[in-house]
């Protein structure tokens, strides 16, 4: 039986996926908006002793200067309640203009209004402000997750913020500019324990390089990546945009693998290993799985990138 993305997604089925992050968004989803945005910055502060997050490049952060200048000539009260309409992610200018970025630049968005907060130049989180019974459940259960999953959360809720962009009609995502990639004279080779796969071993290095021309040919035309927790995107052309769109400058230090053929001539292949995100850099390595599947002509009809539940996961390379 040929392969549909259905049966695809299921390959490598015993693969335990850090579950707790999308059971704690979830919880988090149900609060307050006060209760979360507290909640955050709590969580913010007690990672920011043991990692460190990176400051965003300026190049980044050209589209989300406006709406910072616009938040620090309001008023406290005015900069609180915008804080509060992203959380409710209620139908407001900002809200509706914060839902057209990606990732990085909402990420970068905070992490300026964080810093503005310190500086008081926006309103803080009120000093003593006392979580309710809930969110400091969801708060203690964010401290003990391990840091991989915890920037998962964090990352996950911000996204989650601002207008539904499915509400909105005609709308263009604001996205950082793509950087070029790596010279050729600069780029790494990866070496995985069990695999000589050349499409893996492009896949990895290609997306290490920033260059993602290369590493969009090893797909089939329908081809499809689902990244962790989230529904495949298919077909070329969304999955190349989703590359310029949210991953640069990630890197990838896959370690080990197994490759078996399947059905139809098709050959599915699980390696695992770590990922690293420009934001913590070597600071932060999460356990990741790949489940790839390759067509008879060695292109990719699938991958899945899975956040592992713990390190110990890294040695599961069972069927
Ligand atoms: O609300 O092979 C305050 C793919 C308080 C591609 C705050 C991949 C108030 C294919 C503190 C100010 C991408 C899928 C907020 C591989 C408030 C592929 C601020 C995987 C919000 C391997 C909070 C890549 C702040 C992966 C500033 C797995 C929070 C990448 C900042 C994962 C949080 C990347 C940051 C992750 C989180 C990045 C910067 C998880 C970054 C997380």
């Amino acid at each position: 039986m040929p392969f549909t993305l259905d049966s695809a997604r299921n390959i490598f089925p015993n693969t335990l996926a850090a579950d707790a992050v999308p059971a704690t968004i979830a919880r988090f989803a149900q609060l307050s908006a006060e209760d979360q945005l507290a909640l955050i910055w709590f969580a913010y502060l007690e990672m920011g002793k043991t990692i460190t997050v990176a400051a965003p490049g300026a190049a980044n952060m050209q589209f989300a200067q406006q709406t910072l200048k616009d938040m620090i000539g309001m008023t406290p009260l005015a900069q609180s309640q915008a804080m509060c309409d992203l959380a409710n992610r209620a139908d407001t200018p900002i809200s509706r203009t914060y839902a057209t970025w990606t990732p990085n630049i909402k990420l970068g968005f905070w992490y300026e209004l964080g810093k503005l907060m310190e500086q008081g130049q926006i309103a803080p989180i009120p000093e003593g402000y006392k979580l309710s019974a809930n969110a400091n459940a969801v708060l203690q259960t964010i401290i003990g997750l391990e840091s991989g999953q915890q920037i998962t959360v964090l990352r996950n809720c911000v996204v989650d913020m601002g207008f539904d962009t499915s509400k909105m009609n005609n709308f263009k995502t604001i996205s950082e500019p793509v950087v070029p990639p790596k010279e050729i004279s600069e780029r790494t080779q990866v070496k995985i324990e069990g695999i000589d796969n050349q499409t893996i071993l492009s896949y990895m290095n290609n997306l290490n390089a920033n260059d993602f021309d290369a590493l969009i040919e090893l797909f089939t035309p329908d081809g499809a990546l689902q990244p962790p927790f989230r529904r495949p995107i298919v077909g070329k052309e969304e999955v190349l945009r989703f590359f310029r769109e949210e991953c640069q400058n990630l890197k990838l230090i896959p370690e080990r693998g197994v490759a078996e053929p399947t059905d139809d001539n098709f050959t599915q292949i699980k390696v695992t290993g770590k990922c690293q995100t420009p934001w913590f850099g070597g600071g932060v390595g999460m356990n990741i799985a790949w489940r790839f599947l390759l067509d008879p002509q060695n292109k990719i009809f699938f991958v899945a990138i899975d956040l592992l539940a713990s390190p110990k996961e890294l040695l599961n390379l069972s069927r």
